[in-house]
């Protein structure tokens, strides 16, 4: 099957939930990575990258809050996530697939998959980091963690996996470069900005953007993950009673 057709399946089963898909080639990826990070596939297998766009709260994550897959409210984002990925995957039956979030580690406790990498090699959004710079103003030794924005979403999404086709080569698929949005003086402001103060959020505004967290998402995002347990049960009595008012209203 080819790549345009695959990728049409792909969309259709994730986008209806507010994520995007980007092909890419492992090579394109290994040619960037140090040797711990690098996948041991041919250079020529074919991945997606899947990232969720701000609707993904609403279209995913609070319906999944009171669906079947969510027994309790543990670790309810990843488990969304870790949900929607696998059921992309089994969109294709006769593939080979291995799935991997952003939140699998390997032996050694570090990240599988470096998905701000993907996402820059993937065209999905261009990955901003000290290197990318021609005038560098901080001192050498200071670590300064590299941001990812998104041409549309500036930082207001996520980056949640790939998905990998392991038998399917793709040796003449093309590169789409990922739009570089930002000025020198912005790629600047926005690595101050998420290394310095990345709980204000304001790093993610650093383009004008078409969508944006809805407040219940930002406040959701804000909280620590151990303080989020009440909010939760607030938003699943919120799903509920929403699924209950269309149920009434699709039965009158
Ligand atoms: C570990 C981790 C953290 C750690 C440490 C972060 C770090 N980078 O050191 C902690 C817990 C502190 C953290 C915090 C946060 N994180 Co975090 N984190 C991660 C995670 C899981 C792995 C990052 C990592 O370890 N990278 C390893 C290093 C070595 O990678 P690297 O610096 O990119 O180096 C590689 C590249 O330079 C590449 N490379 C080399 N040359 C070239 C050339 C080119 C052109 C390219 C493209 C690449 C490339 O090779 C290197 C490796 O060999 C990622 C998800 C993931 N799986 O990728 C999220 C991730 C980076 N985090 C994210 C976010 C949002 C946050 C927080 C804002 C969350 C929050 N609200 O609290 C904070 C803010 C961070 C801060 N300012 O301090 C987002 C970033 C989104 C974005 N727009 O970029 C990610 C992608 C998660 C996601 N699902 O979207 N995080």
């Amino acid at each position: 099957m080819e790549v345009s057709r695959l990728k049409t399946t792909l969309r259709c089963v994730v986008e209806p939930y507010g994520f995007e898909c980007y092909h890419f080639k492992i090579g394109w990826y290994n040619d960037c990575v140090t040797e711990p990070f690098k996948f041991t596939y041919d250079p020529d297998t074919l991945a997606f990258l899947l990232i969720s766009t701000p609707s993904m709260f609403e279209k995913a994550f609070l319906p999944f809050l009171v669906g079947p897959h969510c027994e309790d409210l543990c670790d309810p984002i990843n488990r969304c996530v870790n949900y929607h990925l696998t059921h992309a995957g089994s969109a294709f039956p006769d593939e080979d697939i291995e799935v991997i979030t952003y939140y699998d580690k390997n032996d050694t406790k570090q990240p599988r998959v470096l998905v701000q990498t993907a996402g820059h090699v993937a065209g999905a959004a261009f990955y901003y980091q000290r290197s990318s710079l021609t005038h560098d103003p901080w001192e050498k030794d200071k670590n300064i963690i590299g941001v990812s924005i998104h041409p549309r979403f500036g930082g207001w999404f996520g980056m949640r996996g790939v998905l990998i086709f392991k038998n399917i080569r793709v040796p003449t698929l093309l590169q789409v470069p990922p739009l570089d949005v930002l000025s020198e003086e912005q790629k600047i402001e926005v690595l101050n900005r998420f290394n310095g103060n990345f709980r204000d959020g304001t790093y993610r505004d650093i383009i004008p953007v078409e969508d944006r967290y809805s407040e219940d998402q930002w406040t959701f995002f804000s909280t620590p993950a151990k303080d989020r347990r009440p909010l939760l049960e607030h938003l699943k009595e919120q799903a509920l009673n929403e699924q209950c008012g269309q149920y009434l209203a699709d039965n009158k």
